[in-house]
């Protein structure tokens, strides 16, 4: 009954009274009461007016496996880990492709090579994709690329900001970081069991830890408005699945264009740090393969491959 009552305020979107809601599902008022508690409990923003009823704020940003609505190809906990990492668990015991992993909350949130990706409670995007992908191993690491592309595109249509992607996985408004993408695989000599591609984005948080407060930001603090994260995750998987077709039917170089239009990095003195070697040059081009391009002091192009590398603008500034 409380789906149902969920329901109703929902398609409502305001006040109905106790007792119709009483009536229309043949129980006490007290059953309605009480089914409207634990709505709340669970989040719901249900106001109750004498005389009114009760009305739904449709506008509050919840998450949970009802509001996502993915049937049964979706695991969502309050409070995880890490979601690449439950992803690779549940790869591993034998999931569907496709298979969703997210929640409100990650305990020990993963970036690229060791570092954390804070994840606080309630206002953020933590979701991770598994997949099984019948490509050579060496192409897994322009998944990242193809994620990006999906995710900038999505987040531009929903907000309507300049979402730029500084390469290979920081997703940036305004010279800010703020999604970022996390492709982790399995593999045999010559063959990919599986691949979890997981990414954050920062959503509704206002206020960002010391250590970050300087490049990160979230779509609230760019766009002065809050969004549903529930609506936001099923508009990037749509994105993700479409953009993940394309890669395995035509591969990454069907993307490339796309992938250059909104990358930052070219055009710019950069310097890539790739397994310990530093490169300090121009970054001219993103390859077929999904590599930065860089043109060094001596005229050279060097292709740097996404798996192991990162790049910062000259002076250690973040682009
Ligand atoms: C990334 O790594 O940008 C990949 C982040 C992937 C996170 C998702 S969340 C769902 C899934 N489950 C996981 O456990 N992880 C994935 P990297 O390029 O290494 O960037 C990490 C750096 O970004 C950190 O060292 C900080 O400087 C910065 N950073 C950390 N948290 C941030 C945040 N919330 N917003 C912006 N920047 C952040």
């Amino acid at each position: 009954m409380k789906e149902e009552i969920l329901n109703v305020l929902k398609q409502k979107n305001n006040y109905v009274s106790g007792q119709e809601l009483a009536d229309m599902f043949n129980v006490s008022r007290t059953a309605v009461w009480k089914a409207i508690t634990s709505l709340k409990k669970e989040g719901y923003a249900i106001e109750s007016v004498s005389r009114l009823g009760y009305r739904l704020d449709t506008e509050n940003d919840i998450l949970n496996e009802r509001e996502l609505d993915f049937s049964d190809n979706i695991y969502f906990c309050d409070i995880l880990n890490s979601t690449n990492n439950t992803a690779k668990k549940m790869a591993v015991e034998g999931c569907r492709e496709f298979l969703i992993v997210t929640c409100n909350k990650q305990e020990n949130g993963k970036g690229r090579l060791g570092r954390t990706w804070i994840s606080p409670y309630g206002e953020n995007i933590y979701l991770s994709m598994v997949f099984f992908p019948d490509i050579d191993i060496e192409k897994t690491s322009q998944m990242t690329l193809v994620f990006g592309i999906a995710a900038a595109e999505t987040l531009k249509n929903i907000t309507g900001l300049d979402v730029k992607i500084k390469w290979p996985n920081d997703l940036i408004v305004n010279g800010r970081k703020v999604a970022g993408i996390l492709t982790e695989m399995q593999a045999e000599i010559d063959r990919i069991i599986f691949v979890v591609s997981g990414i954050g984005i920062n959503v509704n948080q206002t206020k960002f830890d010391d250590e970050i407060k300087d490049k990160a930001t979230s779509l609230f603090n760019e766009s002065g408005k809050k969004y549903k994260r529930s609506f936001i995750i099923k508009e990037l998987v749509k994105n993700f699945q479409k953009y993940y077709a394309v890669f395995l039917d035509k591969g990454f170089g069907a993307l490339r264009d796309e992938y250059k239009n909104m990358c930052i990095n070219t055009g710019r003195e950069v310097k890539a740090v790739s397994r310990g070697r530093e490169i300090i040059g121009k970054a001219v081009d993103i390859s077929e393969n999904g590599e930065l391009v860089i043109k060094n002091k001596s005229g050279e192009l060097v292709y740097i491959s996404s798996g192991e590398a990162g790049v910062r603008g000259l002076d250690n500034k973040y682009i």
